[in-house]
Protein backbone atom coordinates (compact mmCIF):
# COMPACT_ATOMS: atom_id res chain seq x y z
CA UNK A 1 0.00 0.00 0.00
CA UNK A 2 1.11 3.48 -0.61
CA UNK A 3 0.20 6.59 1.35
CA UNK A 4 0.58 10.01 0.78
CA UNK A 5 0.94 12.39 3.68
CA UNK A 6 -0.14 15.73 3.08
CA UNK A 7 1.77 17.83 5.36
CA UNK A 8 5.39 17.21 6.98
CA UNK A 9 4.99 19.15 10.51
CA UNK A 10 5.03 18.23 14.02
CA UNK A 11 2.56 15.18 13.41
CA UNK A 12 2.81 14.55 9.98
CA UNK A 13 6.39 13.70 9.55
CA UNK A 14 6.44 11.45 12.35
CA UNK A 15 3.35 9.88 11.46
CA UNK A 16 4.51 9.01 8.00
CA UNK A 17 8.22 8.49 9.05
CA UNK A 18 6.69 5.91 11.81
CA UNK A 19 4.09 4.26 9.08
CA UNK A 20 7.47 4.07 6.47
CA UNK A 21 9.32 1.88 9.41
CA UNK A 22 6.57 -0.78 9.49
CA UNK A 23 6.74 -1.03 5.58
CA UNK A 24 4.33 1.19 4.10
CA UNK A 25 5.66 3.12 1.39
CA UNK A 26 5.22 6.66 2.06
CA UNK A 27 4.99 9.72 -0.39
CA UNK A 28 5.41 12.95 2.29
CA UNK A 29 4.09 16.29 0.71
CA UNK A 30 4.84 19.96 1.96
CA UNK A 31 4.29 23.40 0.48
CA UNK A 32 7.79 24.31 1.87
CA UNK A 33 10.39 23.33 -0.24
CA UNK A 34 13.17 23.46 2.36
CA UNK A 35 10.94 20.69 4.79
CA UNK A 36 11.11 18.80 1.28
CA UNK A 37 14.46 19.23 0.83
CA UNK A 38 15.54 18.32 4.35
CA UNK A 39 13.60 15.33 5.07
CA UNK A 40 15.01 13.51 1.41
CA UNK A 41 18.05 14.40 2.78
CA UNK A 42 17.39 12.53 6.00
CA UNK A 43 17.77 15.65 8.01
CA UNK A 44 14.73 16.40 10.80
CA UNK A 45 13.04 20.20 10.59
CA UNK A 46 11.77 19.80 13.84
CA UNK A 47 13.10 18.68 17.26
CA UNK A 48 12.08 15.16 18.25
CA UNK A 49 14.33 12.74 20.10
CA UNK A 50 15.13 9.70 18.56
CA UNK A 51 13.18 10.72 15.08
CA UNK A 52 16.02 11.20 12.79
CA UNK A 53 17.60 8.48 12.86
CA UNK A 54 14.82 6.81 11.96
CA UNK A 55 14.25 9.56 8.95
CA UNK A 56 17.71 8.76 7.60
CA UNK A 57 17.06 4.55 7.45
CA UNK A 58 13.49 5.07 5.70
CA UNK A 59 14.32 7.97 3.49
CA UNK A 60 17.92 5.37 2.48
CA UNK A 61 15.99 2.08 2.05
CA UNK A 62 13.56 4.53 -0.12
CA UNK A 63 10.03 3.75 2.05
CA UNK A 64 10.08 7.64 1.92
CA UNK A 65 10.36 10.12 -0.03
CA UNK A 66 9.13 13.89 -0.03
CA UNK A 67 7.99 16.48 -2.55
CA UNK A 68 5.75 19.71 -2.86
CA UNK A 69 3.16 17.78 -4.82
CA UNK A 70 1.77 14.17 -4.07
CA UNK A 71 1.39 11.40 -6.65
CA UNK A 72 -0.84 8.40 -6.95
CA UNK A 73 -1.28 6.25 -3.85
CA UNK A 74 -3.95 4.01 -2.32
CA UNK A 75 -4.07 6.49 0.63
CA UNK A 76 -4.50 9.86 1.64
CA UNK A 77 -3.59 11.32 4.76
CA UNK A 78 -4.58 15.54 5.70
CA UNK A 79 -2.27 16.48 8.54
CA UNK A 80 -2.28 20.16 7.53
CA UNK A 81 -2.87 23.18 10.02
CA UNK A 82 -6.12 24.29 11.11
CA UNK A 83 -5.18 27.46 12.51
CA UNK A 84 -8.03 30.09 13.75
CA UNK A 85 -8.94 33.21 12.38
CA UNK A 86 -8.75 36.75 13.91
CA UNK A 87 -12.33 36.52 15.26
CA UNK A 88 -11.14 32.95 16.75
CA UNK A 89 -12.93 31.63 13.62
CA UNK A 90 -12.04 28.08 12.70
CA UNK A 91 -9.85 28.16 9.13
CA UNK A 92 -10.12 24.70 7.27
CA UNK A 93 -8.49 25.96 4.30
CA UNK A 94 -5.25 24.02 4.45
CA UNK A 95 -7.38 20.80 4.57
CA UNK A 96 -9.31 22.03 1.91
CA UNK A 97 -6.29 22.71 -0.23
CA UNK A 98 -4.29 19.39 0.64
CA UNK A 99 -8.01 17.45 -0.25
CA UNK A 100 -7.76 19.67 -3.87
CA UNK A 101 -4.42 18.58 -4.29
CA UNK A 102 -4.97 15.21 -4.34
CA UNK A 103 -8.87 15.01 -5.64
CA UNK A 104 -7.47 14.33 -9.33
CA UNK A 105 -5.21 11.50 -8.02
CA UNK A 106 -8.22 9.51 -6.20
CA UNK A 107 -9.88 6.03 -7.62
CA UNK A 108 -12.07 3.31 -6.52
CA UNK A 109 -10.65 2.02 -3.30
CA UNK A 110 -8.80 4.16 -1.92
CA UNK A 111 -8.78 5.59 1.53
CA UNK A 112 -8.85 9.34 2.49
CA UNK A 113 -8.36 10.73 6.26
CA UNK A 114 -7.93 13.64 8.11
CA UNK A 115 -5.92 14.27 10.91
CA UNK A 116 -5.63 17.96 11.42
CA UNK A 117 -7.78 18.90 14.16
CA UNK A 118 -10.98 20.25 12.75
CA UNK A 119 -14.34 21.45 13.53
CA UNK A 120 -17.59 18.86 13.82
CA UNK A 121 -18.55 18.36 10.27
CA UNK A 122 -15.35 19.16 8.41
CA UNK A 123 -14.85 15.41 7.25
CA UNK A 124 -18.43 15.47 5.82
CA UNK A 125 -17.74 18.44 4.03
CA UNK A 126 -14.45 17.42 2.69
CA UNK A 127 -16.51 14.70 1.40
CA UNK A 128 -18.90 17.05 -0.26
CA UNK A 129 -16.21 18.67 -2.44
CA UNK A 130 -14.90 15.36 -3.66
CA UNK A 131 -18.17 13.78 -4.68
CA UNK A 132 -19.15 17.37 -6.48
CA UNK A 133 -15.81 16.99 -8.26
CA UNK A 134 -15.37 13.46 -9.39
CA UNK A 135 -19.38 11.65 -8.61
CA UNK A 136 -18.37 8.48 -9.95
CA UNK A 137 -16.20 8.06 -6.54
CA UNK A 138 -19.64 8.30 -4.50
CA UNK A 139 -19.15 5.09 -2.33
CA UNK A 140 -16.80 3.95 -4.51
CA UNK A 141 -13.69 5.48 -1.17
CA UNK A 142 -13.17 5.28 2.11
CA UNK A 143 -13.30 8.34 4.11
CA UNK A 144 -12.56 8.87 7.90
CA UNK A 145 -11.21 11.12 10.74
CA UNK A 146 -8.82 10.01 13.12
CA UNK A 147 -7.39 12.71 15.29
CA UNK A 148 -3.89 11.76 17.12
CA UNK A 149 -3.40 13.08 21.20
CA UNK A 150 0.43 12.66 20.64
CA UNK A 151 3.00 15.01 23.16
CA UNK A 152 5.66 16.63 21.44
CA UNK A 153 8.74 15.07 22.86
CA UNK A 154 7.45 11.68 23.21
CA UNK A 155 5.56 10.88 19.72
CA UNK A 156 7.61 8.37 18.48
CA UNK A 157 6.42 6.35 21.60
CA UNK A 158 2.79 7.94 21.69
CA UNK A 159 1.89 7.76 17.55
CA UNK A 160 2.44 3.67 18.43
CA UNK A 161 1.19 2.94 21.39
CA UNK A 162 -1.58 5.72 22.37
CA UNK A 163 -5.39 4.51 21.51
CA UNK A 164 -7.18 6.26 18.50
CA UNK A 165 -10.57 6.86 17.47
CA UNK A 166 -11.26 6.29 13.94
CA UNK A 167 -14.19 7.98 13.09
CA UNK A 168 -15.40 6.82 9.62
CA UNK A 169 -18.06 8.86 6.99
CA UNK A 170 -19.19 5.07 6.41
CA UNK A 171 -18.83 1.88 8.97
CA UNK A 172 -16.72 0.28 5.76
CA UNK A 173 -14.30 3.68 5.84
CA UNK A 174 -14.12 2.90 9.60
CA UNK A 175 -12.84 -0.41 9.09
CA UNK A 176 -10.78 0.59 6.08
CA UNK A 177 -9.19 3.31 8.18
CA UNK A 178 -8.61 0.61 10.99
CA UNK A 179 -6.66 -1.69 7.93
CA UNK A 180 -4.90 0.83 7.70
CA UNK A 181 -3.63 2.13 11.55
CA UNK A 182 -3.12 -1.27 12.68
CA UNK A 183 -0.21 -1.92 10.73
CA UNK A 184 1.57 0.47 13.13
CA UNK A 185 -0.59 1.31 15.95
CA UNK A 186 -0.44 -0.98 18.98
CA UNK A 187 -2.74 0.86 20.79
CA UNK A 188 -6.33 0.31 20.91
CA UNK A 189 -8.06 1.90 17.69
CA UNK A 190 -11.77 2.99 18.86
CA UNK A 191 -14.60 2.43 16.08
CA UNK A 192 -17.23 5.79 15.81
CA UNK A 193 -18.33 7.99 13.20
CA UNK A 194 -16.39 10.87 11.96
CA UNK A 195 -18.54 14.08 13.84
CA UNK A 196 -17.92 12.15 17.25
CA UNK A 197 -14.23 11.38 16.39
CA UNK A 198 -13.75 15.39 15.15
CA UNK A 199 -15.52 16.05 18.61
CA UNK A 200 -13.88 13.83 20.50
CA UNK A 201 -10.24 15.35 19.48
CA UNK A 202 -11.81 18.90 20.76
CA UNK A 203 -13.13 17.75 23.79
CA UNK A 204 -10.04 16.00 25.34
CA UNK A 205 -7.96 19.54 24.61
CA UNK A 206 -11.58 21.77 25.75
CA UNK A 207 -11.52 19.24 29.10
CA UNK A 208 -7.99 19.91 30.05
CA UNK A 209 -8.28 23.72 29.13
CA UNK A 210 -11.61 23.87 31.74
CA UNK A 211 -9.54 21.99 34.30
CA UNK A 212 -6.53 24.53 33.96
CA UNK A 213 -9.19 26.80 34.44
CA UNK A 214 -10.38 25.83 37.56
CA UNK A 215 -6.55 25.93 39.34
CA UNK A 216 -6.17 29.08 37.49
CA UNK A 217 -9.28 30.56 39.18
CA UNK A 218 -8.46 29.17 42.36
CA UNK A 219 -4.59 30.72 42.43
CA UNK A 220 -6.71 34.25 41.96
CA UNK A 221 -8.68 33.61 44.95
CA UNK A 222 -5.89 32.02 46.99
CA UNK A 223 -3.71 34.98 46.30
CA UNK A 224 -6.44 37.27 47.47
CA UNK A 225 -7.09 34.98 50.53
CA UNK A 226 -4.03 34.71 51.59
CA UNK A 227 -3.88 31.38 51.01
CA UNK A 228 -1.12 29.36 49.60
CA UNK A 229 -2.54 27.80 46.43
CA UNK A 230 -0.23 25.21 45.85
CA UNK A 231 -0.55 23.52 49.38
CA UNK A 232 -4.04 24.15 48.97
CA UNK A 233 -4.77 21.94 45.49
CA UNK A 234 -1.83 19.64 47.32
CA UNK A 235 -4.20 19.04 50.03
CA UNK A 236 -7.81 19.09 47.86
CA UNK A 237 -5.80 16.45 45.89
CA UNK A 238 -5.23 14.19 48.89
CA UNK A 239 -8.95 13.25 48.29
CA UNK A 240 -9.36 9.69 46.39
CA UNK A 241 -11.13 11.10 43.49
CA UNK A 242 -10.16 15.02 43.21
CA UNK A 243 -7.66 15.67 40.78
CA UNK A 244 -6.88 19.14 40.48
CA UNK A 245 -4.33 20.53 37.64
CA UNK A 246 -1.85 23.15 38.45
CA UNK A 247 -2.05 26.89 38.18
CA UNK A 248 0.29 28.39 35.58
CA UNK A 249 1.44 32.28 34.03
CA UNK A 250 -1.78 31.24 31.59
CA UNK A 251 -2.09 28.63 28.63
CA UNK A 252 -0.40 28.38 25.56
CA UNK A 253 0.66 26.27 22.59
CA UNK A 254 -1.17 25.52 19.40
CA UNK A 255 -3.60 22.52 21.10
CA UNK A 256 -5.09 23.44 24.29
CA UNK A 257 -5.47 27.56 23.91
CA UNK A 258 -6.69 26.69 20.59
CA UNK A 259 -9.03 23.60 20.35
CA UNK A 260 -11.64 24.83 22.38
CA UNK A 261 -13.20 27.92 20.20
CA UNK A 262 -13.72 25.64 17.53
CA UNK A 263 -16.52 24.46 19.85
CA UNK A 264 -17.21 28.01 21.04
CA UNK A 265 -17.37 29.16 17.36
CA UNK A 266 -20.01 26.79 16.34
CA UNK A 267 -22.11 26.40 19.68
CA UNK A 268 -22.03 29.85 21.08
CA UNK A 269 -25.24 29.59 23.21
CA UNK A 270 -24.13 26.13 24.47
CA UNK A 271 -20.69 26.42 25.42
CA UNK A 272 -20.48 28.82 28.27
CA UNK A 273 -18.61 27.21 30.09
CA UNK A 274 -15.91 25.92 27.69
CA UNK A 275 -15.94 29.66 26.82
CA UNK A 276 -15.04 31.24 30.18
CA UNK A 277 -12.77 29.00 30.65
CA UNK A 278 -10.35 30.42 27.68
CA UNK A 279 -11.15 33.48 29.40
CA UNK A 280 -10.33 32.82 32.75
CA UNK A 281 -6.79 31.43 30.92
CA UNK A 282 -6.42 34.38 28.93
CA UNK A 283 -6.78 36.80 31.65
CA UNK A 284 -4.24 35.11 33.77
CA UNK A 285 -1.54 35.71 31.69
CA UNK A 286 -2.77 39.50 31.58
CA UNK A 287 -3.10 39.34 35.82
CA UNK A 288 0.12 38.11 35.95
CA UNK A 289 1.78 40.87 34.16
CA UNK A 290 0.63 43.65 35.75
CA UNK A 291 1.28 41.83 39.29
CA UNK A 292 4.79 41.90 37.75
CA UNK A 293 4.63 45.88 37.20
CA UNK A 294 2.62 46.42 40.32
CA UNK A 295 5.97 44.95 41.95
CA UNK A 296 8.27 47.00 39.87
CA UNK A 297 6.57 50.23 41.12
CA UNK A 298 6.27 49.10 44.72
CA UNK A 299 10.34 48.04 44.64
CA UNK A 300 10.58 51.65 43.18
CA UNK A 301 8.60 53.81 45.70
CA UNK A 302 10.33 51.42 48.26
CA UNK A 303 14.15 51.37 47.54
CA UNK A 304 14.15 55.17 45.45
CA UNK A 305 15.81 52.94 42.69
CA UNK A 306 14.43 50.78 39.46
CA UNK A 307 14.64 46.99 40.09
CA UNK A 308 16.40 44.71 38.27
CA UNK A 309 13.79 42.41 37.11
CA UNK A 310 14.06 38.32 36.11
CA UNK A 311 11.47 36.92 34.10
CA UNK A 312 12.34 33.19 34.37
CA UNK A 313 10.96 31.18 31.38
CA UNK A 314 9.35 32.29 27.64
CA UNK A 315 8.37 28.75 26.74
CA UNK A 316 4.62 27.77 27.02
CA UNK A 317 5.42 24.50 28.92
CA UNK A 318 7.97 23.50 31.25
CA UNK A 319 10.95 21.73 29.54
CA UNK A 320 10.79 22.27 26.33
CA UNK A 321 12.20 25.16 23.48
CA UNK A 322 8.31 25.36 21.77
CA UNK A 323 8.03 29.94 22.26
CA UNK A 324 4.83 29.59 20.01
CA UNK A 325 1.40 31.34 21.87
CA UNK A 326 3.30 31.11 24.54
CA UNK A 327 1.51 33.27 27.64
CA UNK A 328 5.38 33.51 29.18
CA UNK A 329 6.66 35.34 25.85
CA UNK A 330 3.42 37.76 26.30
CA UNK A 331 3.81 38.47 29.84
CA UNK A 332 7.62 39.40 29.28
CA UNK A 333 6.62 41.58 26.43
CA UNK A 334 3.63 43.09 28.40
CA UNK A 335 6.12 43.65 31.50
CA UNK A 336 8.97 45.42 28.80
CA UNK A 337 6.33 47.66 27.29
CA UNK A 338 5.32 49.27 30.65
CA UNK A 339 9.40 50.38 30.88
CA UNK A 340 12.81 50.60 29.73
CA UNK A 341 14.27 47.43 29.14
CA UNK A 342 17.37 47.63 30.91
CA UNK A 343 16.51 46.10 33.96
CA UNK A 344 14.40 43.45 32.50
CA UNK A 345 16.57 40.14 32.27
CA UNK A 346 14.72 37.84 30.03
CA UNK A 347 16.01 33.72 31.25
CA UNK A 348 15.11 30.62 28.81
CA UNK A 349 17.63 27.89 29.70
CA UNK A 350 15.98 26.05 26.41
CA UNK A 351 16.65 28.35 23.81
CA UNK A 352 20.35 29.87 23.08
CA UNK A 353 19.51 32.84 21.74
CA UNK A 354 16.42 35.08 20.80
CA UNK A 355 16.07 37.58 17.97
CA UNK A 356 13.92 39.38 20.25
CA UNK A 357 15.26 39.08 23.60
CA UNK A 358 18.51 39.35 24.95
CA UNK A 359 18.58 36.15 26.78
CA UNK A 360 20.17 35.90 30.33
CA UNK A 361 21.64 32.55 32.17
CA UNK A 362 19.09 31.78 34.77
CA UNK A 363 21.60 31.77 37.41
CA UNK A 364 23.24 35.20 36.83
CA UNK A 365 19.58 36.42 36.58
CA UNK A 366 18.44 35.09 39.98
CA UNK A 367 22.19 36.65 41.53
CA UNK A 368 21.51 39.68 40.14
CA UNK A 369 17.42 40.58 40.25
CA UNK A 370 15.85 42.26 43.03
CA UNK A 371 12.04 41.30 41.71
CA UNK A 372 11.84 37.29 39.91
CA UNK A 373 9.04 36.19 37.88
CA UNK A 374 8.54 32.27 37.46
CA UNK A 375 6.51 31.74 34.42
CA UNK A 376 7.74 28.41 33.19
CA UNK A 377 8.71 26.20 35.43
CA UNK A 378 11.84 24.43 33.90
CA UNK A 379 13.84 22.07 35.87
CA UNK A 380 17.26 24.23 36.38
CA UNK A 381 14.70 26.05 38.03
CA UNK A 382 13.96 24.29 40.62
CA UNK A 383 17.85 23.87 41.60
CA UNK A 384 17.34 27.53 42.62
CA UNK A 385 17.35 28.65 46.66
CA UNK A 386 14.73 30.22 48.06
CA UNK A 387 16.04 34.11 48.66
CA UNK A 388 14.33 36.04 51.35
CA UNK A 389 15.97 39.26 50.21
CA UNK A 390 14.13 39.20 46.86
CA UNK A 391 10.58 39.52 45.83
CA UNK A 392 9.70 36.48 43.73
CA UNK A 393 6.35 35.86 42.15
CA UNK A 394 6.07 31.92 41.28
CA UNK A 395 3.76 31.75 39.02
CA UNK A 396 4.33 27.96 37.95
CA UNK A 397 4.72 26.73 41.54
CA UNK A 398 8.88 26.48 41.12
CA UNK A 399 8.86 26.73 45.04
CA UNK A 400 5.22 26.46 45.97
CA UNK A 401 5.11 28.77 48.69
N1 LIG B 1 -0.79 23.81 31.77
C1 LIG B 1 -1.06 24.43 33.00
N2 LIG B 1 -1.36 23.65 34.08
C2 LIG B 1 -1.40 22.27 33.98
C3 LIG B 1 -1.13 21.67 32.72
C4 LIG B 1 -0.81 22.45 31.62
O1 LIG B 1 -1.02 25.67 33.14
O2 LIG B 1 -1.66 21.62 35.00
C5 LIG B 1 -0.47 24.66 30.61
C6 LIG B 1 0.94 24.41 30.07
O3 LIG B 1 1.88 25.21 30.74
C7 LIG B 1 0.77 24.85 28.61
C8 LIG B 1 -0.67 24.46 28.28
O4 LIG B 1 -1.34 24.30 29.54
O5 LIG B 1 0.91 26.25 28.49
C9 LIG B 1 -0.81 23.17 27.45
O6 LIG B 1 -0.01 22.23 28.07
P1 LIG B 1 -0.27 20.62 27.85
O7 LIG B 1 0.42 19.94 28.96
O8 LIG B 1 -1.70 20.36 27.69
O9 LIG B 1 0.52 20.25 26.53
P2 LIG B 1 0.21 20.27 24.95
O10 LIG B 1 -0.65 21.40 24.55
O11 LIG B 1 1.55 20.14 24.31
O12 LIG B 1 -0.56 18.84 24.65
C10 LIG B 1 -1.94 18.71 24.65
C11 LIG B 1 -2.25 17.27 25.09
N3 LIG B 1 -3.68 17.12 25.26
C12 LIG B 1 -4.14 16.68 26.46
O13 LIG B 1 -3.40 16.46 27.41
C13 LIG B 1 -5.63 16.46 26.55
C14 LIG B 1 -1.73 16.30 24.04
O14 LIG B 1 -2.09 14.97 24.38
C15 LIG B 1 -2.34 16.64 22.68
O15 LIG B 1 -1.88 15.76 21.67
C16 LIG B 1 -1.94 18.07 22.32
O16 LIG B 1 -2.47 18.95 23.33
C17 LIG B 1 -2.51 18.36 20.97
O17 LIG B 1 -1.70 18.36 20.01
O18 LIG B 1 -3.73 18.49 20.83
Amino acid sequence: MKACFMGLGYIGLPTAIIAAKHGIEVKGVDINPQVVEMTNAGKLHIIEPGLEDMLKEVVSSGMLTASVAPEVCDAYFMVVPTPFKGNHEPDVSYVEAATMAVLPLLKEGDLYVIESTSPIGTTEGMAKIIFEERPELEGKIYIAYCPERVLPGNVIYELVHNDRVIGGLTPESTEKAIGFYSQFVQGTLHRTNCRTAEMCKLTENSSRDVQIAFANELSLICDKAGINVWELISLANKHPRVNILQPGCGVGGHCIAVDPYFITADFPAESKLIADAREINNYKAFWCAEKVKNAMLEFELLNHRKPVVAMMGLAFKPNIDDLRESPAKYIVTKVMQGCNNANILVVEPNVKEHHVFKLTDYREAYEKADIVAFLTAHDPFKTLEWRSDKVILDFCGIFKR
